[in-house]
């Protein structure tokens, strides 16, 4: 089957900046895809392109982007076969032709390559899990269905909250749960306890980028203890039931070659004791970016030292990017990935990429950005490549509820393994 049509649109992001929508059309058949977009972005990421034009959206518009390229790729995607992911894929990119995606933009590409992915589970009569599923056999990763353990961000800090908290993602992970149902819904009685326990002492209940509460607390320490309590409040057993993850994204208080965290500067070493006191303290099982992206010596230092207890997720380290994962890999950098589709740009790239993770048993993390849109493509790939866990912010804003309802959704309609923290391997 051929494409007959496309279209893009100028939408609006969660955060209130214009995206691209991308709509496609073949026989009876049409699909939407929506981009995200990042706020604590990877140097080597691929490249959004915007207008530039100050005099629209502070220089975010789309229009003249979307003028400029949308006839160029359906030239290109009208002559393929729908149902060839990776040829259309390889198509955009020797369109695009740069590096990074920055000529006609990773966005563009990224919501042409979803949409297409989408239209063609449509025509074969597929759920879009079972189509990522299929064309995934091509890249060698041959695995059952599964739901992923949430990593739910209850408290945001960093770039995505105003507040002086410098780590970016206070989650929790609810392993400790029969299946997916359970798990959310423990997560989310803890977010109301959560709720409950800031209003109890006087903070805001108001919320960051990804939906999770956003105090006005200095001290890493006492978020922790927050949501400690909000878990005991919840009913429920930390550590046994409940565990913690985090997402420093430490290229965010990288500055002059020192981290900056809670008013001292500190070297790699120095970071990575405060990292080995939290997980003494809490039960820390995941911790992702806790170095910048260039300090590959501390990456493999920290892996070395508290690898084989906590997940070490490369997120600005790999940005999905498979020969920088493959540069971590020789390394002995992280024991886990971050993946998210429009670091690298299109479909195909970012199976690729969880190939080479799952050959060389590295966990993957599917995740959202801290900007997203009512599009659900995240939840059907974690199902359909059978990812472990899923990062996708707090039961709040629709942005973040959309994914974990179509998991429900996924979940209620057929019998996946949830297997909690038994999917993730240390
Ligand atoms: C991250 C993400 C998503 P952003 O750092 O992992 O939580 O944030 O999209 O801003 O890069
Ligand atoms: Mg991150």
């Amino acid at each position: 089957m051929k494409i007959d049509q496309l279209k893009f649109y100028e939408v609006i992001d969660s955060r209130g900046n214009p995206t691209i929508a991308c709509k496609i059309f073949s026989g009876k058949f049409s699909s939407i895809s929506m981009v995200p977009s990042g706020a604590s972005t990877g140097s080597k990421e691929a490249q959004e392109i915007r207008d530039n034009n100050k005099k629209r959206f502070l220089g975010k518009g789309l229009k003249e982007v979307i003028k400029k390229t949308e006839h160029q790729i359906f030239d290109v995607i009208s002559q393929k076969n729908l149902s060839d992911q990776q040829e259309i894929d390889k198509g955009l990119i020797e369109l695009d032709g740069s590096k990074n995606k920055s000529n006609i933009g990773a966005n563009m590409i990224l919501a042409t390559s979803m949409a297409v992915s989408k239209l063609a589970s449509q025509s074969e009569n597929m759920e879009l899990f079972q189509y990522i599923h299929q064309i995934a056999k091509a890249y060698e990763i041959d695995c059952d269905y599964s739901l992923p353990l949430p990593m739910m961000n209850i408290l945001n800090g960093g770039a995505h909250a105003n507040n002086p908290l410098e780590f970016q993602e206070f989650m929790i992970q609810p392993a400790g749960f029969e299946n997916f149902d359970e798990s959310l819904r423990a997560g989310i009685e803890i977010f109301h306890n959560l709720k409950k326990e800031l209003q109890e002492n006087n903070f805001s209940t108001s919320v960051g980028d990804e939906g999770g509460f956003a105090p006005d607390i200095s001290d890493t320490k006492k978020a922790l203890d927050f949501i400690c309590s909000a878990v005991e409040k919840s009913g429920y057993k930390m550590g046994e039931e409940i565990f913690i993850a985090m997402d420093c994204a430490a290229s965010e208080i990288f500055i002059n070659g020192e981290y900056l965290f809670e008013g001292k500067n500190h070297d790699n070493s120095g970071l990575i004791q405060i990292y080995e006191e939290l997980i003494k303290r809490y039960p820390i099982k995941s911790i992702e970016d806790p170095l910048d992206e260039d300090d590959w010596d501390g990456w493999k230092a920290i892996t070395k030292q508290i690898g084989d207890e906590v997940s070490i997720v490369g997120d600005d380290l790999f940005v999905t990017n498979k020969k920088i994962l493959e540069k971590g890999i020789n390394n002995g950098s992280a024991n886990s990935i971050l993946i998210k589709v429009n670091q690298i740009g299109t479909v195909s790239e970012t199976l690729e990429t969880i190939s080479l993770a799952n050959q060389n048993n590295i966990n993957t993390v599917i995740s959202h950005r801290s900007g997203e849109t009512e599009d659900t493509f995240i939840s059907d790939l974690a199902v359909g490549i059978g990812a472990g866990q899923i990062k996708t912010g707090a039961p709040s804003r629709s942005d973040r509820t959309a994914k974990y309802n179509r998991l429900l959704m996924i979940s209620s309609d057929n019998n996946f393994s949830f297997e909690g923290m038994n999917g993730i391997k240390q």
